[in-house]
């Protein structure tokens, strides 16, 4: 044999960054790095001892569920001696769970085998195939009253026992298989919260928990297994699970006794809540003994971090009350808007703020959903009862009721107004000037009137500069920043165009006369110190444009611990935002789903039951929304619902219609990306029907369009809400072929494929047929002027087979392709015209068609082939 060739020196640049992006591509595959910081626990596991980083690690409890430990339940119908079981494993599953709530762990986890209800996840061989119980025992079936349908989710034998039962918080995954990886979104619910470690326990050793085990083992999770709190109904084969786990090295992870460990050492309190901000760094010595984990210090000094390295949201530092509105305002907690600014109008000492204060309280009412004659009327009496510049600040009120009505000409007329009456109050003259400048730019960008908006922003530098006003100056720096970033996206408009690096410098001068004005930082006014935070997000949005992620994301990061430490919510998910984009084009997602999932973990944990919670819901809803899109983007539908289900459900607590309206059309569209389409209908109808709640007319459109696609893709389109309009776009295109006008017919025909198969080729043929039996000379039209080729006769007989989708589905998933093809409607092809009818037409979902590419077939060739037993050869071969 040929002895090993050396590796040639040097790789070409091309292939090395191939080699780069596969292995990021297979990473998203991958558990991620374990925690480096954080504290840690010794285990005396074999084959050799393990340190876990807990803040990385997760208890996973596979299957604690009546149908596996009662009688009655499925083990039992398998024929099994199931009395055993739960002494077996119980008592030390408990103690590990007491345990594992204790400590810092960044999830528990129970899994359940549990089917639907009409057992669609259920494959046939394990139905009702020749290794399945006698009829009567089989799942889905009732074998014992009181325990319900064997295996299916919902039955009360399906659930856990009190035992090991999930607590509030804990995660429950329902699995249809043995292995807890197959069709769940275990794998990506662990990767977003950055686990690298799982303690497995659960029943039955060698079936589900095994199974687990080594899925979890090739998908890089080390994992321990803990042997008095998993059972057998075979206790040899437990015993053989457990050497087989720890043979040649660890060949599928760790082993560890029990859970029984003396705890000794210290460990620092989890972040503790609301305004002590001196709690994160108290250390505390915990008296209870622990089960199985025994602490050792962080590596890096703990004393001057939260338990996750990071500072809790901290909801008032040296905030003013003026300040404070404005962030109640920001995240969305309106009556604590009101009440702040109230309190800044009765401590009305600081020339300027008054008026702005009151601008807050308008503002903050209207949205409560005051009318607009009443806020004037009470802006009027309370700027006179304060003795404030009452003309400015009823101008002021007004104006904000023109903002958020859009009567843009309004709000600049009044603007106008208010700069009069500015130059009348010496003390507030300043403040007041710079307030109607910003007011002008606002507007100016809402009209789309861009370099007017840049004029004004200048003009409100210049002022700045003249009460050498640091703080002013890097204001104003900021709003020109801002139109810059108006000016890159313009298009068509007259304005003139800005570059993104235009849009960074502004914003880095922002930032750098913002920090400078704000000296020293912690003690410093909130107001600078939040300008730096946004003028941060600025410049990390444009290094995203620009191309520059590794900065982006360093200037998102900062501008998150100041909003952090600020309480800006709502600002603190902008910037987050700015993360998961730049990481995304860094395609390294997972990073983002990791930051964003550490930021929720956080949000909830200083949540609280205080007043301002309705922030904190808002914000955790931005997150959840963000992550659903990141898993969107990374074709993983089914952590994309989980997420949007629950911003959709969170908003609906804070009674957000809008926000649980935009909720929902994500999850519907991810539900329809998971094939999931009766519930894809529901969740659309449910959208539909707030839309229309809430008059808003984009959702309304949106959610029509979605409900009308799934609807369509489920063969109901006479029920879909679009229907309508696209057989309008159809007659459209009847009428501009009668009128040979060419430009009309390509823009209904446009129209018409917008609406996918809404319109099927029958209602084309229903439409077509009796145009070119009127009028034949429109063949030749439609040839060319829309590239129809409905006059080529056929000449083979055609021969179509239909098969059960579901079968045809199934055989190729079982077949071991892993997956079936994915279309749901199949005709004879689309506008091809002979003596008969005959057309194909295949809707597919984007799974499908990435497979197909992968596979280098034109999308759709080949489910159309095969589903319709091969459909006429001569149309394949044009
Ligand atoms: N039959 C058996 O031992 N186990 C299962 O079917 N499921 C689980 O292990 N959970």
């Amino acid at each position: 044999m040929a002895p090993p060739q050396k590796r040639p020196a040097a790789e070409s640049a091309a292939l090395a960054r191939e080699k780069t992006r596969i292995k990021k591509e297979a990473a998203q595959h991958f558990a991620v790095k374990a925690a480096e910081e954080g504290p840690t626990a010794k285990l005396n596991t074999l084959p050799k001892p393990l340190s876990l980083p807990l803040k990385s690690t997760a208890l996973l409890c596979i299957d604690f569920q009546k149908d596996f430990l009662d009688v009655g339940g499925f083990g039992h119908a398998l024929g099994n001696d199931v009395t055993k079981l739960a002494d077996e494993c119980l008592p030390g599953a408990g103690k590990l769970l007491d345990a594992a709530r204790k400590l810092p762990l960044a999830a528990i986890i129970h899994t359940k085998e549990a089917h639907r209800e009409d057992l669609a996840d259920c494959c046939e061989m394990k139905l009702c195939g020749p290794r399945c119980p006698p009829e009567d025992k089989r799942i889905g079936q009732v074998m014992v009253e009181g325990m319900g349908r064997l295996l299916v989710d919902g039955s009360p034998g399906n659930d856990f026992v009190d035992a090991a039962k999930p607590l509030d918080g804990e995660i429950v995954v329902p699995k249809p298989g043995k292995g807890a990886f197959f069709m769940t979104g275990l794998n990506e619910i662990l990767r977003d919260k950055g686990v690298s470690h799982l303690i497995v326990c659960g029943v039955t050793t060698e079936v589900c928990v095994q199974t687990t085990m080594r899925e979890a083992n090739d998908r890089g999770y080390e994992c321990v297994l803990v042997e008095d709190a998993t059972a057998s109904y075979i206790p040899k084969f437990k015993a053989s699970v457990i050497e087989m786990v720890r043979s040649q090295g660890g060949i599928v992870g760790y082993t560890v006794e029990q859970a029984e460990v003396h705890w000794s050492g210290r460990c620092h309190s989890p972040p503790l809540v609301e305004d002590e901000i001196t709690s994160s760094s108290s250390m505390i010595t915990w008296t209870l003994p622990i089960f199985l984990f025994h602490f050792c210090s962080s590596e890096n000094d703990p004393s001057t971090t939260a338990i996750d390295g990071k500072p809790e949201v901290s909801s008032a530092e040296t905030m003013e009350t003026y300040d404070e509105a404005e962030k109640h305002l920001d995240n969305g907690d309106l009556q604590l808007c009101v009440r702040s600014a109230e309190d800044a109008l009765a401590e009305s000492h600081n020339a300027g703020r008054p008026p702005v204060a009151l601008h807050l309280l308008v503002r903050a009412k209207k949205r409560l959903g005051a009318p607009a004659g009443d806020l004037v009327r009470e802006a009027s009496e309370k700027a006179r009862s304060q003795e404030m510049p009452w003309k400015a600040a009823v101008k002021l009120a007004e104006i904000s009721l023109s903002l958020g009505e859009s009567r843009l000409s309004d709000a600049i007329e009044e603007a106008k107004d208010l700069r009069s009456l500015a130059a009348e109050l010496p003390a507030a003259e300043g403040k007041l000037h710079r307030l109607t400048l910003s007011i002008q730019v606002t507007v100016q960008l809402a009209r789309g009137a861009l370099d007017e908006a840049m004029r004004a922003a200048m003009e409100l530098l210049a002022a700045a500069q003249r009460r050498q006003d640091k703080g002013a100056e890097a204001g104003a720096w900021l709003r020109i920043a801002e139109v810059h970033r108006h000016r890159e996206m313009m298009t068509g408009s007259s304005a003139t165009a800005s570059t993104a690096e235009e849009t960074l410098q502004a914003s880095e001068r922002s930032a750098e006369l913002y920090r400078g004005a704000a000296g020293a930082g912690v003690d410093a006014a909130a107001e600078l110190r939040r300008g730096v935070g946004s003028a941060q997000v600025e410049a990390a949005s444009a290094c995203v444009r620009l191309g520059r992620l590794r900065q982006s994301i360093s200037l998102a990061t900062e501008a998150m611990g100041v909003f952090r430490s600020l309480g800006f919510l709502h600002r603190l998910t902008g910037a987050l935002d700015v993360e998961l984009e730049a990481r995304r084009q860094l395609m390294e997602p997972m990073i983002g789903l990791q930051a964003a999932n550490r930021e929720l973990q956080l949000l909830r944990e200083n949540k609280g039951d205080g007043e301002a919670t309705r922030g904190f819901s808002q914000a955790e809803a931005e997150i959840l929304e963000a992550i659903a899109r990141t898993h969107g983007a990374l074709s993983e539908p089914l952590g994309a619902v989980r997420n949007a289900l629950l911003a959709a459900e969170l908003r609906k607590e804070i009674q957000d219609e809008v926000g649980e309206t935009s909720a929902l059309l994500l999850a519907a569209d991810q539900q329809r990306n998971l094939g999931e389409m009766i519930d894809a209908t529901e969740t659309a109808e449910r959208a539909l029907a707030l839309a229309r709640k809430t008059s808003h007319a984009r959702h309304e459109e949106e959610a029509a369009r979605v409900l009308s696609r799934v609807l369509a893709e489920r063969g109901l389109n006479d029920q879909a809400p679009q229907r309508p309009q696209a057989l309008q776009a159809l007659e459209a295109l009847i009428s501009a072929v009668k009128l040979r006008d060419g430009a009309a017919a390509k823009d209904s025909e446009r129209m018409l494929n917008s609406y996918g198969n809404l319109v099927t080729n029958k209602d084309i043929a229903d439409h077509v047929v009796p145009l070119i039996s009127r009028d034949p000379d429109s063949v030749k039209f439609l040839r060319e002027e829309l590239g129809w080729n409905i006059e080529k006769p056929y000449t083979q007989k055609q021969s179509g087979k239909e098969i059960r989708h579901l079968d045809f589905y199934l055989a190729h998933r079982l077949s071991g392709m892993g997956f079936g093809p994915q279309f749901k409607v199949c005709d004879m092809p689309w506008r091809v015209w002979g003596s008969t009818p005959a057309a194909v037409s295949v809707n597919q979902l984007p799974e499908t068609e990435a497979w197909q590419m992968e596979m280098m077939f034109r999308p759709g060739f080949i489910d159309a082939g095969l589903q319709s037993g091969m459909v006429h050869a001569p149309f394949f071969d044009q």
